[in-house]
């Protein structure tokens, strides 16, 4: 069990790092291209270029409620271009980048927070945990084939539940009333080397369960993605995963 912590230092360092997303300043092996629109392309290659495969160009979409980072090969190729702190974001993204086989896709999804009581609409009528979904599919665009899905061969990590004490949220205090257990992401957890092996299997998530909001349907999906998230759509808020392409 992890500590239940209400230290509003150490829940502001960890929020703020969560909210570097998933960028991994110790991954000196790769080089990337930002990505300053949904058109951009980003590179995320290894740089042991001797033994890998010729880049790759690839196409990402995305679907959170409410945001997500996307980490390839230790590089950030993408981000969702609605804040973390909006709190109705369901719009979907797609993405263009450079990449070499074998793939570890890194993500970010954080289900919106007002703060860290993980209630939404604080003080209206409307005060309530809110929910969380992500569905991603990555397409090899020399070949058209979709590669990569989400579904439960995805590895996740819960970095901040809140509440865990779920009868706090009709309370007029909730940050105070509503206690939250927080973890910093692992560090180098984007790297292709990274030990994952502690990790638990993603959820599947049914559209029903997830009800996707907004942009979901402006996309055509492959049948095989899946909503996943952690065990928890209500009080699971932020998360990482991470998958791995061997290849093409
Ligand atoms: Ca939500
Ligand atoms: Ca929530």
């Amino acid at each position: 069990m992890m500590s239940r912590t209400t230290n509003v230092a150490t829940v502001a360092m960890a929020l703020l790092l969560i909210g570097c997303g998933a960028s991994s300043s110790s991954d000196t092996t790769s080089t990337a291209t930002p990505a300053t629109s949904s058109s951009t392309t980003a590179v995320a290659s290894t740089a042991d270029t001797s033994s890998a495969t010729a880049p790759v160009t690839f196409t990402a979409q995305v679907w959170a409620d409410n945001w997500f980072s996307l980490t390839v090969n230790g590089v950030k190729v993408g981000e969702d271009s609605v804040l973390v702190t909006t709190e109705r974001s369901f719009n979907a993204e797609t993405f263009t980048f450079v990449a070499t086989y074998p793939l570890t896709i890194a993500m970010v999804a954080k289900d919106y927070a007002e703060d860290e009581s993980g209630l939404e609409y604080i003080g209206t009528d409307r005060q309530q945990m809110g929910d969380g979904g992500l569905i991603a599919e990555f397409t090899d665009k020399n070949t058209g084939k979709v590669i990569a899905v989400t579904n439960t061969t995805w590895k996740s990590l819960v970095i901040f539940r809140a509440p865990l004490n779920v009868d706090c949220v009709s309370s007029a205090d909730p940050a105070t009333a509503c206690e939250h257990e927080t973890i910093l992401e692992p560090e180098t957890w984007t790297s292709p080397t990274f030990d994952d092996s502690a990790w638990v299997a993603a959820t599947e998530f049914t559209a029903a369960e997830v009800r996707p909001q907004g942009d979901y349907t402006t996309l055509t999906w492959s049948p095989d993605a899946q909503f996943i998230w952690s065990g928890d759509l209500k009080v699971d808020n932020a998360i990482v995963y991470r998958v791995t392409v061997a290849d093409r």
